[in-house]
């Protein structure tokens, strides 16, 4: 049956749109460049979708109940997150009011894949053996196929129509144009806000020993751009302290950074030859908004990594993953 058939495709490009948006979010390494071209050509595909869709939702509506609320509600949130997703890829329209186009993105994929497994239980459709014949998978791949062209023309149009969508980094985010050192949005996770610590007296304690910020200017270097999951990204030269250099023969598994807010995150001991301690970004000492007087630099990882107003840092047996995917504070 045609009906059951696009209704299991839906299902699958759902689960697999909240699994690659969610990954999009999170990797900062080229190997994401994959996993965010291909939560794009799911997204498409939902599109190319739509008109078998319309279809079984034109039947069904002339039976009426209240019931379809929820159906009408998913299909509302499934074009606000096309939508929002577009726009945002696009650069047109990247805030509306106090949220960002990337807030909204992320909170209506959420609503779609929350509100489609209501759907899924009150409607549902289970997969049957029969499902899986040749026929139906070449269907799925020409959907995918015919998605992959529309997401290929997708970019074409942004670079030649000169949309700020041609600039975009391998994860999606977009540049922030500006020669101000300290000129790029301050941007806290969820709830911490801006500290001011006095650089003359704050203090960071690194495996057990006190030090005081200027002990940290040892002029380490390094170019790394700082991607956060808003949706921007920044290219910057940091100066500080090389992790290595403070943790050097020390045994453990991992290295947790805290803030004084109380925001950490984890990494493995083996990376802090790539973790730095910096007080300066391109010859500029850090602002309070950017984690002034000493913050985490992490190349290759988002920025929710980039811990600031660091003031410990712990060597212990505990693995790097023993931790939330994603800050909770
Ligand atoms: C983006 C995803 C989806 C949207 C926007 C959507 C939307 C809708 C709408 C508006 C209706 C008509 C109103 C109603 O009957 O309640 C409907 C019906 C239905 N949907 Fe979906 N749906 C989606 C995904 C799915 C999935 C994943 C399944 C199951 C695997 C499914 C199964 C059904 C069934 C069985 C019906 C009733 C068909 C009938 O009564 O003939 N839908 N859907
Ligand atoms: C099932 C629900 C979702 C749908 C239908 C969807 C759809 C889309 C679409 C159509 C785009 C534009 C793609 C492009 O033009 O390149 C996009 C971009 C994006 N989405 Fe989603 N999305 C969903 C859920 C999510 C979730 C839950 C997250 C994160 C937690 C997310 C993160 C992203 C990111 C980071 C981009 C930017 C990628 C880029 O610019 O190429 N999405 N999404
Ligand atoms: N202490 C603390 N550090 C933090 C955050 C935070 O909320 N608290 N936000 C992180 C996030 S999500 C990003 S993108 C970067 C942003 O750095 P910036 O404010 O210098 O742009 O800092 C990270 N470090
Ligand atoms: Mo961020």
């Amino acid at each position: 049956m045609a009906g059951r058939r696009t209704n299991l495709a839906l299902l699958a490009l759902v689960l697999l749109g909240l699994v690659t948006g969610v990954l999009s979010f999170a990797l900062g390494t080229e190997a994401a460049t994959a996993v965010v071209i291909g939560h794009g050509v799911v997204g498409l595909g939902i599109v190319v979708l739509a008109p078998w869709k319309t279809e079984i939702v034109g039947r069904s509506l002339r039976r009426g109940g209240w019931r379809q609320g929820v159906s009408l509600a998913l299909s509302a949130t499934t074009v606000a997150a096309i939508a929002t997703g577009i726009l945002h890829s696009s650069g047109t329209l990247l805030e509306i009011g106090p949220l960002s186009m990337m807030q909204l993105h992320v909170g209506s994929g959420f609503g779609v894949a929350a509100l489609a497994v209501v759907h899924f239980v009150m409607k549902p459709t289970r997969p049957r053996k029969v499902d899986f014949t040749r026929r139906n998978l070449l269907r799925g791949a020409a959907v995918l196929g015919l998605a992959g062209v529309g997401y290929a023309t997708v970019e074409a149009l942004y670079r030649v129509s000169g949309l700020p969508g041609g600039d975009r980094r391998f994860t999606g985010s977009h540049p922030v144009e500006s020669d101000q050192p300290n000129g790029f949005p301050a941007t806290q996770w969820l709830d911490d806000s801006v500290q001011h610590l006095d650089p003359e007296t704050h203090r960071i304690e690194i495996v057990g020993v006190s030090y005081a910020v200027a002990d940290l200017d040892i002029y380490d270097q390094v170019q790394a751009v700082l991607d956060c999951t808003g949706g921007w990204h920044v290219d910057r030269v940091w100066t500080g302290v090389g992790l290595d250099r403070m943790v050097s023969g020390i045994d453990g598994a991992s290295l947790l950074v805290s803030s004084v807010t109380g925001y950490w995150r984890r990494f493995p001991l083996a990376d802090a030859s790539d973790l730095y301690l910096a007080t300066h970004v391109d010859g500029e000492l850090l602002s309070d908004g950017h984690g002034g007087p000493v913050r985490l630099v992490a190349p290759g990882r988002r920025g929710f990594h980039w811990v600031k107003w660091v003031d410990s840092v712990v060597v212990d047996d505990t693995p790097w993953w023993w931790q939330p995917p994603l800050p909770l504070t």
